[in-house]
């Protein structure tokens, strides 16, 4: 069996390490452009050149080495609709979402952010406490890294909420649905989380008028898209403090260019697309685990709904 792999960093060593260990029986060959590849029954990328795209409509399945499948689904009408693609379902990144999402939503609900914009300043102020039962925490999307992070939060007794396409229920949680619910959970939600996939329904959906539905006051973490948010809209908002403060993980375009107007707003956290990293030998373990079960004729998980998006 042969698997192609594309690492856009280059570093296939790890990966090709990491199979020989959970994948014996499989050659890895490395893709690089312009060279001629030989027949691979598998592809593992995460954002493929479109140069790849030959190699890719010719195998069994293509795996995805992260959560989100969008930087391969852009290609979606140049790869063959009987190939499935297949993302990873956690392999050790939900409990990385639920520990930035945790500690993003405990340090705006313990004013440390103004905490630390105090101390640069030399002054020592106590700040009234918030009320948990005004710091109600809305999560987008309760897929496998939602519905963990909202697990986590539990036990610190936040009001729950979270909105899915389709009806959920999980103790603790107030589940919303579609447009009229998205409407009613954004005005209840003080914290808004944002953990969807990006499908041409979800890009943009915090704009002006979304979160201009929030309570006053509210904040926002984003870990899931930048093209989730209208980076403009978000500046208006903060600077008009309807937004209080925002925690953003990824953005429209990576690395965020040194111009962006993001980075002088102090009520603006920003990470580099790392609230859950793709961990290299669980995720080897999960793709090795899924191709084994390919190749028996059993179903996995993880398959995306090319019609849905994710
Ligand atoms: P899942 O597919 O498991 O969950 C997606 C959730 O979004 C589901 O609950 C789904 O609803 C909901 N959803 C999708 N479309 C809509 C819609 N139109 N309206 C309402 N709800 C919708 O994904 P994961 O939890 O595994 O991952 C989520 C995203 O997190 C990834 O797509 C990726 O972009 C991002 N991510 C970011 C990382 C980072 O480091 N910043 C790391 C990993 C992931 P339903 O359940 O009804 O289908
Ligand atoms: C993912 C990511 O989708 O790391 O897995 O962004």
């Amino acid at each position: 069996m042969r698997i192609l792999l594309h690492r856009a960093d280059g570093k296939t060593e790890p990966w090709i390490k990491d199979f020989a260990k959970y994948l014996p029986e499989a050659e890895i060959e490395i893709w690089h452009a312009g060279e001629k590849n030989q027949a691979c029954d598998y592809a593992v990328v995460w954002a493929p050149p479109e140069a790849m795209l030959p190699e890719l409509s010719t195998v069994k399945a293509i795996f995805v080495t992260g959560a989100g499948v969008d930087a391969l689904l852009k290609f979606s009408d140049a790869l063959p609709p009987h190939i499935p693609i297949i993302r990873l379902e956690d392999a050790g990144m939900a409990v990385q979402m639920a520990e930035y999402v945790t500690h993003s939503v405990l340090r705006y609900f313990r004013r440390f952010d103004e905490y630390e914009a105090q101390a640069r300043a030399g002054t020592w102020a106590p700040l009234p406490q918030h009320h948990k039962e005004d710091f109600a925490v809305g999560v987008l999307g309760m897929g496998v890294l939602g519905t963990r992070v909202l697990a986590a939060l539990a036990p610190f007794g936040f009001p729950l909420r979270s909105w899915s396409r389709t009806e959920k229920s999980m103790p603790g949680v107030q589940t919303f649905t579609g447009a009229d619910g998205l409407d009613t959970f954004l005005r209840g939600s003080r914290v808004l989380v944002c953990m969807l996939p990006l499908t041409p329904d979800t890009s943009n959906i915090m704009d002006r008028t979304n979160m201009s539905k929030l309570p006053a006051g509210a904040y926002i973490i984003n870990v899931a898209r930048g093209a989730h948010i209208a980076e403009p809209d978000l500046l208006t908002l903060i600077k008009s403090g309807h937004i209080a403060a925002a925690t953003l993980d990824v953005f429209r375009n990576e690395p965020l260019p040194a111009q962006h107007p993001f980075w002088q707003e102090p009520r603006i956290t920003i990470t580099p697309h790392i609230s859950a990293l793709t961990l290299r030998r669980e995720s080897v373990q999960q793709i090795a685990a899924n191709i084994r079960k390919t190749e028996a004729g059993e179903q996995v998980a993880g398959v995306v709904n090319r019609t849905l998006g994710y």
